[in-house]
């Protein structure tokens, strides 16, 4: 039996009156050929395909996520063309980015001897409202071929000497940590924004309390 009892009108609009809808822009960077595109659309459809078609500047998905009763994300993500020939034409797409998924390809070493480029790049161009740097996650993609040609702790050297806080091995192909890398990201998003929402209530309520007369009869 259902005891649950019918929601009132009154329930729905409180209930969207509370929901708050946020709109977050995480950027897809790496070499070309890493699987940039196949994580988008693995992330956004739940499919892989094996052909490889270049991207052209850039490309974007969207995914809405119920993050909890009160929150709705909207994800775009903007999957950037890798190859040398677009170079900085591409990162007109970096403005109002907040999050980025820095990728290589574990079984070739160039695409690792990369990231350092794409990682400068990036700080240099973007970064918060506030000044601080953006949350980025590193992935090493395409760990379900069986070749691996960077060893692990040269990952985490790089990661360590850099300020990456997190990396990942993924498969596009056999959907590994690709929903818990966008995850980790969207957590430390919403962190810094509560972060951000916490100082500017700090900012308000330090305001001066100006005590300015007004009209002709200033003093
Ligand atoms: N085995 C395997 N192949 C993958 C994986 N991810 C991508 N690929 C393949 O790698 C090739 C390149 O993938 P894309 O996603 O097109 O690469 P990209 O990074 O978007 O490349 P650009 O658009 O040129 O920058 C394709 O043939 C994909 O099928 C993976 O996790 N495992
Ligand atoms: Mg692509």
């Amino acid at each position: 039996m259902n005891n649950r009892k019918p929601r009132r009108d009154s329930d729905v609009i409180l209930s969207n009156y509370n929901q708050k809808e946020l709109l977050f822009k995480f950027l897809i960077i790496g070499d070309y050929g890493v699987g940039k595109t196949a994580i988008v659309r693995r992330y956004t459809e739940g499919k892989f395909s094996s052909n490889y078609k270049i991207t052209i500047g850039a490309d974007f998905a969207i995914k809405s996520l119920d993050w909890d009763p009160h929150t709705k994300i909207n994800l775009q993500l903007w999957d950037i063309a890798g190859h040398e020939r677009f170079g900085y034409m591409t990162r007109v797409y970096y403005k109002y980015a907040v999050a980025a998924a820095l990728v290589f390809d574990i079984s070739r070493v160039a695409t690792f001897q990369s990231v350092k480029k794409w990682l400068t790049d990036l700080r240099e161009k973007v970064t918060l409202p506030d000044g601080s740097s953006i949350p980025i996650v590193l992935l090493a993609n395409k760990c379900d071929i069986q070749h691996v040609a960077i060893p692990t702790d040269q990952i985490i050297k790089f990661c360590k000497e850099n300020k990456i806080s997190k990396w990942y091995v993924t498969s596009a192909k056999d959907n590994k940590n690709i929903d818990e890398a966008v995850h980790y990201l969207v957590e430390n998003v919403l962190k810094a924004k509560i972060e951000d929402e916490i100082k500017d209530s700090i900012k308000l309520r330090t305001a001066p309390i100006t005590t300015e007369k007004s009209g002709c009869c200033k003093l």
